[in-house]
C-alpha cells in the first residue's frame, strides 16, 4: 500500500469522466489498496480513483470512528438504481478542495449495483451519511464536485478562499 498525492482544484483532472473497469485483476487491487491507505493518511471517509489522478470508476469508503474497528468498502462500476425523493443536509469537505465546507442536500437514502474487492456483483442500501458519501463520490466518477451543488454565490466564494489559501502555500513553500 502506497500513499499517492491527493488531486486538488483547479487540477483539470477531477472535471474528466472516469472509465468503467473492465476486469478486477491484480492491477486494480494494488490501485484500491493505495486509494486505501491514500484515504487513512489524509483522513478522509471517501475516495474516488481520479483525486488521485486514475480515471476508472473505483471507489473507497470507511465510515469507522478512530478507535473502532476499520470497515472499508471497495466499490467498482457503481450504479444508482434507486434515490429517494426525501433530502437530507449535511456539511460536506472533499480532500480536492482542501479546508472547504458547506452544507449540500441530497437523498437520505439510496440502493447502488457495484462489484467489489472481489469482483463480486454486490447491491446496497444506503441511508443518511453513507448515502451521502457514495452520492459525493459517484459525483467525483463523473467530473461533479459538491461545490457545483451549491449556489453560484457559495460556490465562488469556495473557489475565492480555496485560490487564496493556495497563493498562501505557494509563499511559504517559495
Ligand atoms: O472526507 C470526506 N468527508 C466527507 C464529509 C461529508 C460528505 C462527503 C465527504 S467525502 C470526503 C473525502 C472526499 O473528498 N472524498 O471524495
Ligand atoms: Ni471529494
Amino acid at each position: 500500500m502506497t500513499k499517492k498525492k491527493i488531486l486538488t482544484i483547479p487540477d483539470p483532472m477531477l472535471r474528466k469522466i472516469s472509465e468503467p473497469v473492465e476486469e478486477i485483476n491484480k492491477k486494480i487491487k494494488n490501485l484500491m489498496e493505495d486509494m486505501l491507505e491514500t484515504m487513512y493518511q489524509a483522513p478522509g471517509i471517501g475516495l474516488a480513483a481520479v483525486q488521485i489522478g486514475i480515471l476508472k470508476r473505483v471507489i473507497v469508503i470507511d465510515l469507522s470512528k478512530t478507535g473502532e474497528k476499520k470497515n472499508p468498502v471497495f466499490i467498482v462500476n457503481p450504479q444508482i438504481k434507486f434515490k429517494s425523493k426525501d433530502l437530507v443536509s449535511y456539511e460536506e469537505g472533499c480532500l480536492s478542495i482542501p479546508n472547504q465546507f458547506a452544507e449540500v442536500k441530497r437523498p437520505n437514502s439510496c440502493v447502488i449495483n457495484f462489484l467489489d474487492y472481489y469482483g463480486k456483483k454486490k447491491e446496497l442500501k444506503a441511508e443518511g451519511l453513507l448515502a451521502t458519501c457514495i452520492q459525493h463520490e459517484i459525483d467525483h466518477l463523473n467530473g461533479i464536485l459538491f461545490i457545483d451543488h451549491l449556489s453560484k454565490l457559495k460556490k465562488d466564494l469556495i473557489l475565492k478562499k480555496a485560490k487564496k489559501q493556495k497563493k498562501e502555500i505557494d509563499r511559504v513553500v517559495v
